[in-house]
């Protein structure tokens, strides 16, 4: 989690006023000037970023409204400042800049999440920032606290799915996902003005709406971007739809008729995930015959002992196998790695780096599981990430693209395979080759099941942003999309102010989610790439990269670019390639996708 390029209104006529003599200027003036223009403006934004990173860090390990009013004026401040220097970038348009210089400027122009207008005075410019900040800092903490009464005991986000994961009781289903929604309805006038205000700033830094602003950030054109997930869907997509036919069918035979029909969209109530976004809580129900790995991790876990931390340890462990240094004791000392019982947090897993150096920390509300075992590496891969990076200019300690910072600790956690749980001294034995399905099936539903969901949460954002989808169809507009791209379908009839989009972490807290679809093909690519290069020649789920310092030193020239150069490059710089491609994850599944295909012959697939 990044929270420095915000959003906001710009004093732009006071800065444009000083600046840039005009049409006289040559080159090398244009260029001496964007340098001064650009240090002031990575300074800046370096200074807030240290005192606004702070303030985000408080009100999200301690939510009261105190800490919410904080976090809403430091969010218009950096409102103002963002979009002020993105404004100000005009000004060298057209001007004949270094290679960098012009990343910089489309870096300071595309790169606020929510952006608002600077028209009017200077009083006019911070009241709708103060008001956009309110919004999103309200939005998010309403999230933070949602809960769900059921029998007289309020449950939170982490007990409902509790319940969506582990019981199989259509009824409960449908009540904790049901209950889990409606912690939602407050949010949506809200989010429909904070569109409204993001568009109309999105406007003035000449995009066409917010959603051409987030695609302008994958260093080509906005619709080139559209086109190129488009084609990464239509490879992946038989994929998926071959673990839907299998699974529906799986339900069916479990739950019924009447609960789970043989045809049309699944239950989404029914996927063991409160978004049908991973699956892996339904392994008991599709797991293949016969393949038994022999353990589950959930048990492993607890049965030796794990502790959060020592989860985290383990993590950290494999970063620094590959040759990475320890992360810094602050890190230790500052994370907040369980839920603490006496005060609200904001317990989506994030990581976080509060001076932009070494002051990293992990904020998440470990349980000792499976699931968080894999959250655990992916929080720290973007540490990992930002520390290697912290060495660029300011306006390039990024990812490459967003993608890639979210693929870092998955990618890690590809490789944590049965023989380095053998290694870890977990398991005694590393299954047979006869448990491949298994092992395959377990991963399918954790990153196959993942791929559409990844998509929808954006094409809906994009069709609210382009104004396709009035505030009055934002639901409806989700459960369509939710049937298209997942074939999944809620478990009854939706209440008119229903508003579930509000009822996933990154639609409330604006975080673009392209990043994980992304993220779910460059992880494969990632990790077909590193095999590769160990001399790997078994099957791509059997490959674990631990201890190989070779392959981290070759990762290590990619996260120390960071956003210093179009990603391409970065791609190229640790796999040879400089496409993203879903080959690699078609081909990490291929023995699972064959059998699949076997096991739905003669079903009518797809719904
Ligand atoms: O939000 C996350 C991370 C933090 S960046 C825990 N993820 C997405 C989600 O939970 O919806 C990781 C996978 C997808
Ligand atoms: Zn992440």
């Amino acid at each position: 989690m990044r929270k420095i390029l915000l959003g906001g209104v710009a004093a732009v006529g006071l800065l444009l006023a000083g600046c840039n003599g005009g049409g006289g200027t040559t080159s090398e003036a244009a260029k001496t000037d964007a340098t001064t223009f650009l240090a002031g403006a990575e300074k800046e934004l370096s200074d807030f970023s240290d005192y606004a990173a702070r303030v985000a860090w408080v009100n999200a390990n301690f939510i009261t409204e105190d800490t919410d009013w904080l976090a809403a004026r430091a969010g218009s401040e950096g409102t103002l400042l963002t979009v002020r220097l993105a404004n100000a970038t005009k000004q060298y348009e057209g001007a004949s800049l270094t290679p960098d210089q012009q990343r910089k400027m489309q870096i300071l122009r595309a790169g606020i999440v929510m952006p608002a207008p600077s028209t009017g005075t200077p009083d006019e410019q911070k009241a709708i920032a103060d008001e956009l900040s309110k919004i999103t800092t309200d939005l998010q903490s309403t999230y933070g606290k949602g809960k769900f009464t059921i029998d007289g005991k309020e449950l939170n986000l982490e007990q409902l799915s509790e319940i969506i994961s582990s019981s199989r009781d259509p009824k409960k289903l449908q009540q904790a996902w049901e209950g889990w929604q409606t912690i939602a309805v407050p949010m949506k006038a809200d989010y429909a003005r904070m569109v409204e205000i993001g568009n109309a700033g999105a406007k003035e830094l000449g995009f066409s709406d917010i959603a051409d602003m987030w695609l302008a950030n994958y260093d080509m054109p906005s619709k080139d971007m559209e086109a190129t997930v488009e084609k990464l869907w239509s490879q992946v997509q038989p994929l998926y739809n071959d673990l839907h036919c299998y699974t529906r069918n799986k339900l069916n035979a479990k739950y019924g008729d009447a609960v789970q029909p043989k045809t049309g969209p699944i239950r989404a109530d029914l996927l063991g995930n409160m978004w049908a976004q991973q699956w892996n809580g339904i392994y008991d129900i599709v797991a293949p015959p016969a393949s038994d790995p022999g353990y589950d991790l959930n048990k492993v876990l607890v049965a030796k002992n794990y502790d959060p931390i020592k989860m985290v340890k383990t993590g950290e462990a494999f970063f620094t196998s590959l040759g990475l240094a320890p992360l810094p004791e602050t890190f230790w000392t500052r994370s907040l790695i369980t839920r603490p019982r006496d005060r609200e947090v904001i317990c989506h897993a994030s990581a976080w780096d509060l001076d932009n150096l070494e002051d990293l920390r992990i904020k998440m509300c470990t349980q000792v599981n499976a699931e968080d075992f894999s959250t655990v590496h992916h929080e720290l891969g973007h540490n990992f990430y930002q520390r290697a990076y912290n060495k660029q200019d300011f306006l390039f300690k990024n990812g490459a693209n967003d993608g890639f910072h979210e693929a870092i600790g998955d990618f890690v956690a590809l490789s944590i395979t049965p023989e380095y749980l053998k290694q870890l001294g977990l398991i005694s034995t590393s299954p047979p080759a006869s448990a491949d399905l298994g092992l395959l099936m377990d991963r399918a539903l954790e990153k196959i099941a993942f791929l559409p969901f990844g998509l929808k949460v954006d094409k809906w954002r994009w069709q609210v942003f382009r104004g396709e989808v009035k505030p009055e169809q934002y639901n409806q507009a989700w459960v369509d999309l939710g049937k298209q791209y997942q074939g999944i379908v809620p478990p009854g009839e939706r209440p008119a102010d229903a508003f579930d989009p509000g009822a996933k972490f990154h639609i409330p807290g604006n975080t673009p989610y392209l990043r994980y679809f992304l993220s779910f093909i460059l992880q494969f690519q990632f990790h077909k790439a590193a095999c590769e290069q160990a001399g790997w020649t078994g099957p791509l789920h059997r490959c674990s990269i631990y201890n190989n310092k070779e392959v981290g030193a070759k990762f290590a020239t990619m996260l120390e670019m960071g956003a210093s150069k179009p990603w391409p490059e970065a791609l190229e710089a640790f796999t040879g390639t400089r496409e993203m491609d879903g080959s690699a994850l078609v081909a990490y599944f291929a023995p699972l996708q064959a059998w699949m295909k076997e096991q739905n012959a003669g079903q009518t697939c797809g719904w």
